[in-house]
């Protein structure tokens, strides 16, 4: 008898410990897809000073839970995230996940300033990663354009190269394009170009004037895919020169990225009421900056 009621007791105490501990679990989860999704907004509205339209917002949302619901509220400049799950308390419905639609997440095109590209001041950034046999310098007036370049000159007999940096985070499906003009003295034996940011997404382009000392523009595009957005941080540019005693100017130098428009799947738009005051919920607001917890 004694030892059923101490069971009976511990039971009683465990059953709660047990039911708290789920509820803080949960809650942690909704407190994270918040902050993520709220991050998520941030961007996209860096990304969209201009507009207006609230509702493109709901594509930045995450929904790790499947019995959490997330909506985006208000206004594009002060808007609010609201989170609650079914789970956690009861909760007065309306209409739940009827509602949906597709939304459009319009483009963008940015250029990027990569680090010294005109060459105007010098070539600060810039360093060949074999100086035996690569001469780097900076030509404040040169055959390209008539003002300030950099000029490479191969003095060694082995592969030379030398590069420049230019921090830059990408997201999947950008289009990139790098252009530059440039010139050599010497066209029968021409040298390659690396245009790279990132060991996993290099390009060779072959160096094509026609004449020495000809004046061309270079122009190179890749499509980032998710595993370069994910490992990519900076744009690099590597050139390497074939003959001793070539000489390369380059000038100019640009790098665009252009995130394309992208349609969302379909995206739940209402569900479980926001302004509900039963269950469990956080709402943030974008006017605060604080989150704020119902029923917890
Ligand atoms: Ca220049």
């Amino acid at each position: 008898m004694i030892v059923v009621v101490i069971i009976g007791i511990l039971a009683a105490i465990a059953i709660p410990i047990f039911a708290n501990q789920q509820k803080a679990a949960v809650v942690a989860g909704i407190k994270s897809d918040v902050k993520n999704t709220n991050t998520n907004i941030t961007t996209a509205l860096a990304k969209n000073p201009t507009s207006t339209d609230v509702s493109l917002l709901v594509a930045e949302i995450v929904q790790s839970d499947p019995d959490t619901i997330i909506t985006i509220g208000g206004t594009w400049d002060n808007y609010y995230i609201h989170a609650v799950n079914k789970n956690i308390g009861a909760l007065t419905t309306v209409a739940p996940n009827t509602k949906t639609s597709d939304v459009t997440i319009p483009g963008t095109t940015k250029n990027i300033s990569v680090v010294n590209g005109d060459f105007e001041t010098g070539i600060s950034g810039w360093s060949s990663s074999s100086t035996a046999n690569l001469a780097v310098t900076h030509e404040v007036s040169s055959p390209i354009t008539g003002d300030g370049s950099i000029k490479l000159t191969r003095i060694g007999t082995s592969g030379s190269a030398v590069s420049g940096y230019t921090p830059i985070t990408f997201e999947e499906g950008d289009i990139v394009t790098f252009s530059g003009d440039y010139s050599s003295n010497e066209i029968s034996n021409r040298g390659s170009i690396n245009l790279s940011f990132g060991p996993s997404l290099r390009t060779a382009s072959a160096l094509s004037p026609t004449t020495p000392n000809q004046t061309v523009r270079l122009t190179q595009t890749w499509t980032v895919t998710a595993a370069n957005a994910a490992a990519i941080t900076q744009f690099r540019f590597t050139l390497s020169i074939n003959t001793t005693g070539q000489t390369f100017y380059y000038d100019n130098l640009t790098l665009t990225v252009t995130t394309p428009s992208k349609t969302s799947s379909e995206v739940k738009t209402e569900g479980y009421a926001p302004s509900s005051t039963a269950g469990f919920g956080i709402t943030y607001s974008s006017s605060t900056g604080k989150f704020i917890t119902q029923n917890g």
